[in-house]
């Protein structure tokens, strides 16, 4: 199969019409043109305590970006703040747990989930969040024994997220940080 740089996947994406941005598209699109892993890398930081947000491209529509997973490393029980999203792992394996809500007092930022189904991602094999169940947590588990890198379109893009602490069953929005853009390191981040 033919293999696509980060250039035509943007360039591909900008094109795709406003109603056509959504779902089944994105990921057949995602699906249909696996990325050339070489023309990623200079978006690569990898750091000690986090997985790292590293942004390629952003419009009003869409943000591109990648995240780099050291061994070990793992997302917050989160959402994606009512936005589409979709991603494939074109290095590594990476491991997506999804949850559901059990029970909710938003006014008491009170929030009971319930684990659902996971999905393993690798291979530039797509996935999307589903708007209906848009809980989850990403894992690049101990036991795959290697860093993953994850490519994430979100439309439209979002800033900051619920956040879910599964230890004393609360919610609260969180920022989110790009660790890097295009390709530059943003200032104050320390790998
Ligand atoms: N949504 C998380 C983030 O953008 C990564 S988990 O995969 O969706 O930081
Ligand atoms: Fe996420």
């Amino acid at each position: 199969m033919k293999i696509v740089s980060i250039e035509n996947l943007v360039s591909g994406l900008q094109n795709v019409a406003d109603d056509d941005f959504r779902g089944d598209n994105i990921y057949q699109f995602l699906t249909d043109n696996p990325i050339d892993v070489d023309t990623l890398s200079p978006y690569f930081f990898w750091s000690k305590n986090c997985y790292t947000r590293n942004l390629i491209y952003r419009d009003e529509r869409f943000e591109l970006m990648v995240l780099c997973w050291e061994k070990g490393q793992i997302s917050r029980v989160h959402d994606h703040a009512d936005q589409m999203c979709w991603m494939t792992v074109p290095v590594g394996r990476l491991r997506g747990q999804n949850f559901k809500i059990k029970e909710i007092q938003p006014e008491k930022g009170f929030c009971k989930l319930e684990q659902t189904d996971s999905f393993e991602l690798s291979d530039c094999l797509a996935a999307k969040v589903e708007l209906e169940e848009p809980i989850h947590q990403i894992l690049n588990l101990p036991e795959f024994d290697q860093r993953a890198v994850s490519l994430h379109i979100y439309s439209r893009p979002f800033e900051s997220c619920l956040s879910y602490c599964r230890e004393t069953d609360t919610f609260k929005s969180v920022p989110l940080f790009y660790s890097s853009i295009k390709g530059k390191l943003c200032s104050g981040v320390v790998l």
